[in-house]
């Protein structure tokens, strides 16, 4: 099985949160930043014009920090970490609420700004691509540079790119000299750059298999490359096994898939005891709200917007239904979700008590989608 020869990039924002609130606050530049705060975390503009921003020392409460400037991880904080334990690390950090409609914005530019020079890339998420360069004119790290650049003008913030023959090889590359980082490899290289990192380096080997493949012995993806087939078949299964034989060889045929119809997002919930629709019925509302709150924040976190809502219920028979709605508007926000959930579930019978409860959201599209299609006006998509 050969691979024809393909130029894969992965392009990653660097501190993308962080780095966009840094336009708006430029003084902060140079400080450590986290990002993460609720409304009282909003800066204050002082009688001179300045801003006070808060510290993460003042804070209290259990939120979590969604990123970081790198000046703040220097001092060891960084993503999905308590921000009372980072307050331990970085006390004089500044923190700042987070601001979706800001990223989205930003993600926005960035993706069509790529686009101008190479069409064909697979939306990641909110600071994340695959684009195809195989097809595309110019000389790869030129190319590379000229994507950066093209990213750099229209956001004023940089990226990462890893430009390697496939997916797998380019989504380690693009962290690999964070930040403003451009990494180039190919197969050749793969003992000499790729071998000495951990396993982990590997999008698709999770802490769990990490700690697994640490009790084998295999720290690193050299190691993994040279396991016996026999071993690993016998703690993962074959399936998982291939997978992890072919990953640690560099091995990757999957297209970038430049569309992302099929996808969907979705949050359900069973109860400790099976509630009835009108007896229960605060019960349910509350819970069916904080459903679509969730998924409306899993979609902004993944950068997407969603035009069909389903709903699913399992009755106490463990009978499943669900119903969907496809909306003239793709729709990101808790009470639009929760608008359309509620009209699906106007279609079920209810009658029976209920196990569980589920709100989907499919037909994904990136906020830019229509960006690509027809220039929009400012704020118009998400008017
Ligand atoms: P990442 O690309 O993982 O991180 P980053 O862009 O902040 O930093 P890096 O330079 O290492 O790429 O994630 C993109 C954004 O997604 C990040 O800015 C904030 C958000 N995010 C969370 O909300 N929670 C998380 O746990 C992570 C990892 C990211
Ligand atoms: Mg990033
Ligand atoms: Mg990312």
């Amino acid at each position: 099985m050969s691979e024809a020869p393909r130029r894969i990039a992965h392009l990653d924002m660097d501190a993308f949160y962080a780095s966009v609130e840094l336009l708006r606050y430029p003084e902060l530049r140079g400080l450590p930043v986290v990002i993460g705060g609720g409304r009282d975390a909003h800066p204050v503009r002082q009688p001179d014009g300045s801003y006070r921003f808060a510290r993460l020392r003042d804070y209290v409460g259990r939120g979590v920090i969604t990123t970081a400037t790198y000046e703040a991880r220097a001092l060891g904080v960084g993503s999905a970490m308590g921000m009372m334990k980072a307050a331990k690390l970085a006390p004089d950090a500044i923190l700042l609420p987070v601001n979706f409609d800001a990223y989205r914005q930003i993600s926005r530019q960035f993706k069509a700004a790529v686009a101008s020079i190479a069409p064909d890339y697979e939306d990641r998420g909110i600071d994340e691509i695959y684009i195809d360069l195989t097809h595309v004119a110019g000389e790869t790290r030129e190319l590379a540079q000229r994507i950066k650049q093209a990213v750099h003008a229209a956001t004023g913030l940089t990226c990462s790119i890893g430009v390697t023959p496939n997916k797998l090889l380019s989504k380690i590359c693009s962290d690999l000299e964070k930040p403003n980082g451009l990494t180039i490899l190919g197969h050749e290289d793969i003992p000499a750059r790729i071998w000495p990192l951990g396993v982990r380096k590997i999008n698709g080997i999770g802490p769990k298999a990490t700690g697994k493949l640490a009790a084998l012995g295999i720290d690193t993806i050299g190691q993994l490359a040279a396991a016996e087939a026999g071993l690993l078949q016998d703690h993962f299964g074959s399936h998982y096994a291939a997978w992890l034989a072919a990953a640690a060889r560099g091995i990757d045929q999957r297209a970038v898939a430049t569309r992302t119809e099929s996808k969907s997002i979705s949050r359900e919930t069973t109860f400790e005891r099976d509630l009835h629709v009108r007896q229960d019925r605060a019960v349910l509302s509350g819970v069916l709200t904080a459903l679509c709150e969730r998924l409306a924040e899993d979609l902004k976190r993944k950068g997407y917007v969603s035009r069909t809502i389903s709903v699913k219920l399992r009755y106490d028979d463990f009978q499943i239904v669900s119903r969907n709605l496809t909306l003239p508007q793709p729709v990101v926000d808790g009470a639009a979700i929760l608008h359309a959930a509620r009209e699906c579930l106007k279609r079920v019978p209810l009658q029976r008590r209920l196990r569980l409860l589920g709100v989907r959201a499919s037909t994904l599209e990136p906020p830019g989608a229509a960006t690509l299609l027809r220039v929009p006006k400012q704020g118009e998509l998400f008017a």
